[in-house]
């Protein structure tokens, strides 16, 4: 192990991929890289991208890290989202940019699975990006595929959350009036190359308008990802909000947020663990089914398990 974590911390990538492995497979000796290497972490900023299925996440991600690469910072990504060409190993967008970018050594792409077929984060992403930080990435994108509360959870990962709409959906309008506008950092609006933009930002803006005031107005900004275009002024807007964070406190209150968030789901799973440890499968199947036959009340049956292990 200790062989390992020196290579990793002499910046091997092999070393890095290797670890993540071992993360992802969530096993003791696992655990035991996250101990060692998680002092070395807290220096990142990440950033999640999050917005409907083809809306442009994965192009954006690869465009957004580009940018960064002019600006000479070393970027991690981490794909969550099934369907990302990142996954398939496939090109994005403008394919000689993005060839650049799988051979560039300041770049580090890892596809997760999500958790199930129903969304929402893959468990040990936020292992995983703890990882890509104490390995002294500057940026780490975080795209996620929003299904959902997917978009709360990232928001939980990221200390800046940039969500993406296109113009001509309508979609969009629905999905931000039910608050997920609330933990949008820095609104997109992508595809700008297609009709409808400006009216997109303009009925956004509108929607800002009503926040309550005193609070930040996330700003609006437009961009063609597959051009790469508005991904100076996106850059720059990362960084404000960065700033923001530092000097109102709030990077604190967001490191503080993440801590609770990330203790608390490894509790869950732990003592998830311990329940199902104790409690054989075929009695788990026969309290399941006297439920699905509403002879027994799910929060009674629930309490039944817990007690298995209090
Ligand atoms: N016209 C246009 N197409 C785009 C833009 N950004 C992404 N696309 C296309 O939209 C489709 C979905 O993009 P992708 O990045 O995979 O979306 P994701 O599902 O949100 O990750 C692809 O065909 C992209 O080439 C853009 O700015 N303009
Ligand atoms: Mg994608």
């Amino acid at each position: 192990m200790d062989d390992l974590v020196g290579r990793f911390l002499n910046g091997e990538r092999r070393a890095l991929a290797r670890i993540i492995s071992r993360v992802e497979n969530e096993t003791a000796e696992g655990r035991e890289y996250l101990r060692a290497l998680f002092p070395h972490s807290g220096k990142t900023h990440t950033v999640g991208i999050t917005g409907g299925p083809g809306s442009g996440k994965s192009t954006l991600t690869g465009a957004l890290a580009a940018e960064y690469r002019r600006r000479g910072k070393r970027v991690g990504i981490v794909a969550v989202d099934p369907s990302s060409p990142f996954s398939q190993g496939a090109i994005l967008g403008d394919r000689i940019r993005m060839q650049d970018l799988a051979l560039d050594e300041g770049v580090y792409v890892r596809s997760m699975a999500s958790r199930g077929a129903l969304g929402g984060l893959a468990p040990t992403i936020d292992d995983v990006v703890s990882i890509m930080d104490a390995f002294g990435f500057d940026y780490v994108l975080i795209e996620t595929v929003g299904a959902g509360q997917d978009e709360v959870e990232i928001a939980g990962t990221a200390l800046t959350t940039i969500l993406v709409n296109n113009p001509g959906t309508g979609d969009d309008i629905q999905a931000l009036k039910a608050g997920i506008i609330e933990i949008a950092d820095i609104l997109v609006v992508n595809k700008a190359d297609h009709p409808g933009a400006d009216l997109l930002v303009s009925q956004l803006q509108a929607l800002l308008s009503l926040a309550p005031a005193g609070a930040r107005r996330p700003p609006i900004l437009k961009t063609t990802a597959i051009k790469g275009e508005g991904l100076e002024k996106l850059a720059g807007s990362i960084v404000a909000h960065r700033e923001h964070l530092v000097s109102s406190g709030g990077l604190d209150r967001a490191r503080a947020i993440d801590a609770r968030h990330q203790v608390l789901a490894i509790a869950r799973a732990i003592l998830l663990e311990k329940i199902r440890r104790s409690y054989p499968e075929a009695e788990l199947e026969a309290l399941v089914q006297r439920v699905a036959a509403r002879e027994l009340d799910p929060h009674t049956a629930a309490e039944e398990l817990a007690g298995a292990v209090s």
